[in-house]
């Protein structure tokens, strides 16, 4: 039993439902692929069924049919303008949707486009949308939008904070795969077409899925296939060490070639289109090319070569850090590890590998810089990785609703060719002309209920593959269609829950940590307030805060140097307090209490300011909340009020914490003499 989430599906009103019903009588379908084929019929067949209590009858006529779903081939559509001007060659994916003398036409690029162009439609009628004249297009900006899942065999899940593994139990799948298909139906409903089904961190049990557990891996297939979704696994770098009797995993060695030549031969003998593999390696302990002294290109190269003659595709994680570092070591920067470790590598990857860099150089803190390495290697394949499971911004007990971060990371200039060279460009592949791009995320799903532990939260995964599909959507549209489809489009329920969502990212960034440093969170779990929590520990994470200031000196002339990574333009802002933007003075300086933020405030009286006003911002979402008592549905209303109580007491820890930390430290009192534990 399990929420419907945004693909409810409720008879509509009854004017609008006349209006239309005609439309989706007779339906005439043109898929070539029969697995999606079969997906559409039985959507179609629900949909419509609960839409307008009404029975579907598929026509093998064109002709005679209301609803078309063909190729932008096909006659009926041919001399549209849109279609004329696609250029044919281009992979990514595309529909239009039009209304020709009352019939709707649902004209697209491929198989997988018609499901989404299907989804579109019963998108429109949830929202009560005009169909009489409508005429719309839309393409993939994004080849790859996918979704990486950090689920271990056990059923746990790295980092999940929804309940536990919907796929795995016991080092088995589940018995019951219906859950799945309909993670498959709500994961296409938004346009997403890949997923690595097992954690990154692949330990003994997950190794085995391209060996003796592989069945496992085919049942999955098949269900994601019927919706359009490559597989992928994450693979163990170490494999032929530990699943066969070879002694070395030396990506140069022949016998490591051959043992994973043979492999990917028996994979694709399986699943034809497998989408390939997803490798952590060289990374927080696992293994990986370093081990044997080649470099990442070298490593990655080998896999890509041997996925290569049946299309697949090797991505492979740039988040490579040393993580055995000494507090005292004021040289390292951990921010730097990304670049430095990839950039000189450009030109050598071979095309059917892709990088997958996490959207800020440190780890989906609430607030980061955007990686440096976007835009740095023109030659390479690039894919942002971004993180809807809240790890650090509030675990899904605390409200915050990512999209608008993502809108900044996707706009930030980069100037890897002057103005105008913004991230969304890089990695839709725009920039350098590339189509092995795109984008992938940590999701946030678990065997809740609500699949997300907070039902709010589930925004942030429609919005996910809204933004993949169309970068340039604004947040506020995401969101009104998210609340429209999911609960009502009643505009008290719209405007009361767009408020909570769009300033929950700002209010939690109120209530934690100042000014982009990052952590002060307890340790191992992420959860909640420690200030010094990662302050002398190996991870690389510090804030440097002594009696007259905090703040890591990244600058090139008196810190690490961390700013000379970026393209002059941003190197430049970075580089001086007086340029840097506000919100992230203290990632790129070490800045004293009593400094005067462009903001006008201290530096001291923003950290109390901040985390006053983030207390009363949770308060402020509580108040919004109750106003929605009788709006919604009791279940959902019950859940969010209890995680609102919990992000509350979370969020006044925080206050009261870190007002207290920096009292004690800097002796500057609070302007309004407000309540800080002294
Ligand atoms: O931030 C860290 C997380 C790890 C995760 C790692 C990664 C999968 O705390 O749990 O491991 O990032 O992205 O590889």
């Amino acid at each position: 039993n399990y929420s419907a989430a945004w693909l409810k599906y409720q008879l509509l009103e009854q004017d609008y439902r006349e209006k239309y019903a005609d439309l989706f009588s007779d339906i005439y379908l043109e898929i070539n692929d029969q697995k999606i084929k079969k997906s559409i019929i039985e959507e179609l067949e629900l949909a419509i069924g609960n839409l307008f209590n009404k029975k579907v009858n598929f026509v093998s006529e064109p002709e005679s049919a209301k609803l078309c779903i063909v190729d932008f081939k096909n006659n009926i559509i041919k001399n549209d303008n849109k279609i004329k001007k696609l250029n044919n060659d281009q992979k990514k994916d595309a529909f239009l949707l039009v209304n020709k003398d009352n019939r709707l036409i649902l004209a697209a690029k491929n198989s997988n486009s018609k499901l989404y162009g299907l989804f579109k439609i019963f998108e429109l009628l949830k929202l009560k949308k005009d169909l009489k004249n409508i005429h719309l297009f839309k393409q993939a900006a994004n080849n790859i939008r996918m979704l990486n899942h950090w689920d271990n065999l056990d059923g746990s899940i790295e980092r999940g904070y929804a309940g536990k593994s919907i796929f795995y139990k016991d080092n088995k799948l589940r018995k019951k795969l219906t859950r799945i298909k309909d993670y498959a139906r709500l994961l296409a409903s938004v346009g997403i077409n890949s997923i690595s089904i097992n954690n990154v961190n692949v330990f003994e049990e997950e190794t085995k899925l391209i060996s003796e557990k592989f069945d496992l891996v085919k049942k999955i297939y098949h269900i994601f296939s019927a919706y359009g979704i490559k597989i992928f696994l994450s693979i163990n770098y170490a494999s032929p060490m530990e699943i066969s009797n070879i002694k070395t995993a030396d990506p140069l060695a022949d016998q490591v070639i051959n043992w994973w030549q043979n492999k990917v031969k028996k994979i694709y003998e399986e699943i034809p289109d497998f989408g390939g593999f997803l490798v952590k390696a060289d990374s927080e302990g696992r293994p990986g090319p370093f081990t044997y002294g080649r470099n990442h290109a070298e490593g990655a190269n080998m896999l890509a070569e041997a996925l290569e003659p049946y299309g697949g595709i090797l991505i492979w994680r740039c988040f490579v850090y040393n993580c055995q570092q000494d507090w005292r070591d004021y040289k390292t920067d951990r921010a730097k590890a990304t670049y430095d470790n990839f950039k000189y590598l450009d030109g050598e990857f071979n095309d059917n590998v892709i990088l997958q860099i996490k959207n800020g150089p440190m780890d989906f803190q609430v607030r980061e810089p955007v990686t440096p390495l976007f835009g740095a290697m023109p030659k390479t394949n690039q894919l942002l990785e971004l993180q809807i499971t809240q790890e650090y911004t509030g675990q899904q007990k605390d409200l915050c609703y990512l999209i608008p971060q993502w809108k900044e990371i996707l706009d930030f200039d980069t100037y890897a060719k002057g103005k105008e060279s913004q991230v969304k460009k890089i990695i839709s592949g725009d920039m350098f002309s590339q189509t092995n791009t795109g984008f992938a995320a940590v999701v946030n799903v678990g065997d809740d209920y609500n699949w997300t532990g907070h039902d709010l939260a589930q925004a942030n995964l429609y919005g996910y593959g809204r933004l993949a599909w169309e970068p340039s959507l604004t947040a506020e549209i995401i969101t009104k269609e998210w609340i429209g489809l999911t609960y009502t489009d009643d505009p008290e329920v719209l405007s009361t829950i767009s408020e909570m969502l769009l300033s929950s990212w700002s209010i939690y960034e109120n209530y934690t940590v100042p000014l982009g440093i990052g952590w002060m969170v307890n340790p191992d779990h992420h959860y909640g307030v420690n200030v010094d929590g990662y302050e002398y520990s190996r991870w690389g994470t510090y804030h440097r805060a002594n009696h007259f200031g905090i703040g890591v000196d990244r600058s090139v002339k008196t810190g690490t140097g961390y700013t000379g990574q970026y393209f002059e333009e941003n190197a430049e802002m970075y580089e001086s307090m007086a340029s840097c933007p506000d919100e992230l003075l203290l990632f790129f300086h070490h800045v004293p209490y009593t400094y005067m933020l462009s903001s006008g405030k201290t530096l001291i009286q923003h950290i109390y300011d901040s985390h006053f006003a983030g207390v009363e911002g949770v308060e402020r979402l509580q108040i919004l909340w109750k106003g929605l008592a009788d709006k919604i549905d009791a279940k959902v209303y019950n859940n969010v009020k209890n995680r609102l109580k919990l992000q509350l007491e979370n969020s006044i820890e925080w206050r009261d914490r870190v007002n207290t930390y920096f009292y004690r430290i800097s002796s500057i009192a609070d302007e309004y003499n407000r309540k800080i534990y002294k």
